[in-house]
C-alpha cells in the first residue's frame, strides 16, 4: 500500500465488489434492499404510507427480486416534500445537502450523512482508478461548485486517489487553458458541451500542442458518441462518460471503463432496471427508462426512482472483467424527446449527425415551430465552418442542402437548416439548452 505524506493512498480498484458473480451480487444486494425497505418505512412518512397503500411490509421483500413490489418515486415526490421531508435521518445527522435547479417551481434538495458523504467519494474514487487515474496526475474540475453536485461529488474523489486537485470551476475559458498548461493538467472533468468549446479555443489559440491531457471525464447532459471522437482528436485524449443524478448522489452512479463500451453502474450501490411506460420491465437490449434504488444511502434512500433518462441494459460482459452492471451511453431524457409531425426526435441524433459533417461545427441548436396551417417545423441552426468550401461543397446552398439530406436520412422527416457564422450559439459552461420549443407558447 502507497503512502505519501503519511497517509494511506487507497487503490480504489475493489475487485470484491467490482467482480462478484451473479449470486454473490444479487445476495448482497438482497441485504441491502431489505435495510432500506426497513429505513424508509419507519422513517420516511412518505414511503410508509405508499407502502402501506399497497398493502406491503418491510418483511415482504426477502430478496431483490422483490423489488417490482415496491412502489416508484417521481420527481414531483421530491417537490412534494421539499425540502427535507424525504430523509430518513435527523436534520442534526445530515453534513451537507445538494439541490437540482429545476426548470419550474421548487428546487428538489438531496442530503448526505457523513457516512453518504464518503461512500460517495469512494465511488468517485474507483471512477477514477477504473480509467487509469492515480495521486500522480493533475486534475482540472472545471464545473459550477454549489449545489450542483459535479463540483464537489468530483473534488473529493479526486482528492481521495491523492490526486492534484485544480478546483476550476466555470468562466474564462482562457485562463481555464493556461491553467492547464501552467500546472501540467493531465484530466479534465467538464461538460461535453464546454469541453468542445475548450478545444475549439484551444485551437483558436494554437495552444493544443502545450497541453498535458490524457483523460477527460465528461457528463450532466447527453453528447454523443461521436463527439467523444471530435473532442478525443482535438484535445488528444480518451474521453469517458460520466452518468449521475443528483436524487440517487450526483455523479458516480455509473461510469465508463477503458474499453468504453457502455457505462458500468456501481451495482453494490445501486439497483437499475429498465422498464416501459407501464413500469414494466422491457425486453432484453431494448430501450426504457432507466429506474435506480438506492442500496446504502442513509439520508436520502430512495426507492425505484424514475430517472426520465432513456437507456438499454448491456448484457454482454465486459472485456475490463467487471461483473457490475451496464448500461448503454443515454440517449436523452423521456421529457427532452420531441416528437415532431408523429416522429420522435433526440437531440443526441441530431447532434450525432452534425458532428460529422466537417463543413460546419458541433454547435445546433433546435428549433420547433407551428407554422400557420399547424404544421410542426423543425429547425436546425448550425454554424458554418470558416474554411467550408474547401472540400467537394463549394457554396451555402450545396452546404445546406447536405446537412438537410444528412439529417432527414436519419430523422425521416423534412429539416430546415439554418447556417449561421461560427460563434453565433451560444456556449455555456453549464448544461447546454440545446432546444427551443416555439409550440408551448403558442
Ligand atoms: O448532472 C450529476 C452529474 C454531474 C453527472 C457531473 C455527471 C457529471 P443533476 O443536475 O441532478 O445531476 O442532473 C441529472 O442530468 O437525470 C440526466 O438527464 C443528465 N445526465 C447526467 N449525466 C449524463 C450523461 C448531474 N452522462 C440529469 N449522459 C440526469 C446523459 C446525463 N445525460
Amino acid at each position: 500500500m502507497k503512502k505519501r505524506c503519511g497517509v494511506v493512498l487507497m487503490k480504489y480498484w475493489q475487485p470484491k465488489y467490482e467482480t462478484m458473480n451473479r449470486e454473490e451480487l444479487a445476495a448482497l444486494q438482497s441485504k441491502r434492499l431489505k435495510k432500506t425497505t426497513v429505513s424508509v418505512f419507519n422513517n420516511v412518512p412518505f414511503y410508509n404510507k405508499k407502502f402501506k397503500e399497497l398493502g406491503i411490509k418491510p418483511d415482504d421483500i426477502r430478496s431483490i427480486e422483490d423489488i417490482n413490489k415496491l412502489p416508484t418515486t417521481k420527481k414531483p415526490d421530491l417537490r412534494d416534500n421539499y425540502p427535507f421531508d424525504l430523509f430518513a435521518v435527523a436534520k442534526s445527522d445530515i453534513v451537507r445537502i445538494h439541490a437540482s435547479s429545476g426548470t419550474s417551481g421548487k428546487p428538489t434538495v438531496v442530503g448526505y450523512t457523513a457516512k453518504d458523504i464518503d461512500t460517495w467519494s469512494d465511488l468517485m474514487a474507483r471512477n477514477f482508478t477504473m480509467v487509469g487515474l492515480d495521486e500522480t496526475d493533475v486534475f482540472q474540475n472545471a464545473v459550477n461548485y454549489g449545489l450542483f453536485t459535479g463540483g464537489l461529488g468530483f473534488h473529493y474523489g479526486i482528492e481521495k486517489i491523492g490526486a492534484m486537485t485544480v478546483p476550476s470551476g466555470t468562466g474564462n475559458t482562457a485562463r481555464q487553458l493556461e491553467m492547464m498548461i501552467d500546472f501540467g493538467v493531465t484530466a479534465l472533468h467538464c461538460t461535453p458541451s464546454y469541453a468542445l468549446y475548450l478545444a475549439e479555443t484551444a485551437h483558436e489559440m494554437n495552444i493544443v500542442d502545450k497541453l498535458s491531457l490524457k483523460v477527460g471525464c465528461f457528463g450532466a447532459e447527453p453528447w454523443s458518441s461521436n463527439t467523444r471522437k471530435q473532442l478525443e482528436d482535438a484535445l488528444n485524449i480518451k474521453a469517458y462518460d460520466s452518468y449521475g443524478l443528483s436524487e440517487l448522489m450526483g455523479p458516480g452512479v455509473a461510469f465508463e471503463c477503458e474499453e468504453q463500451d457502455g457505462l458500468h453502474v456501481w451495482s453494490d450501490h445501486f439497483f437499475v432496471e429498465v422498464l416501459d411506460e407501464n413500469e414494466e420491465q422491457v425486453a432484453e437490449g431494448e430501450k426504457g427508462e432507466l429506474v435506480l434504488t438506492s442500496l446504502t444511502k442513509q439520508a436520502l434512500p430512495i426507492i425505484r426512482y424514475r430517472t426520465g433518462d432513456i437507456t438499454r441494459l448491456l448484457e454482454s460482459e465486459c472485456s475490463c472483467g467487471r461483473t457490475t452492471t451496464r448500461i448503454s451511453r443515454l440517449l436523452g431524457r423521456a421529457d427532452d424527446m420531441l416528437i415532431v409531425r408523429g416522429i420522435n426526435i433526440f437531440p443526441s441524433q441530431i447532434e450525432d449527425v452534425i458532428v460529422k459533417i466537417p463543413e460546419v461545427t458541433e454547435h445546433f441548436q433546435i428549433i420547433v415551430d407551428r407554422n400557420n396551417k399547424m404544421m410542426d417545423e423543425l429547425t436546425v441552426r448550425v454554424e458554418l465552418e470558416e474554411e467550408a468550401f474547401t472540400g467537394e461543397l463549394k457554396d451555402l446552398a450545396a452546404v445546406k442542402r447536405h446537412v438537410e439530406n444528412e439529417l432527414k436520412g436519419i430523422l425521416n422527416i423534412r429539416t430546415n437548416v439554418e447556417l449561421v457564422e461560427r460563434g453565433t450559439i451560444p456556449r455555456t459552461a453549464g448544461k447546454s439548452k440545446k432546444v427551443v420549443d416555439r409550440r408551448a407558447a403558442l
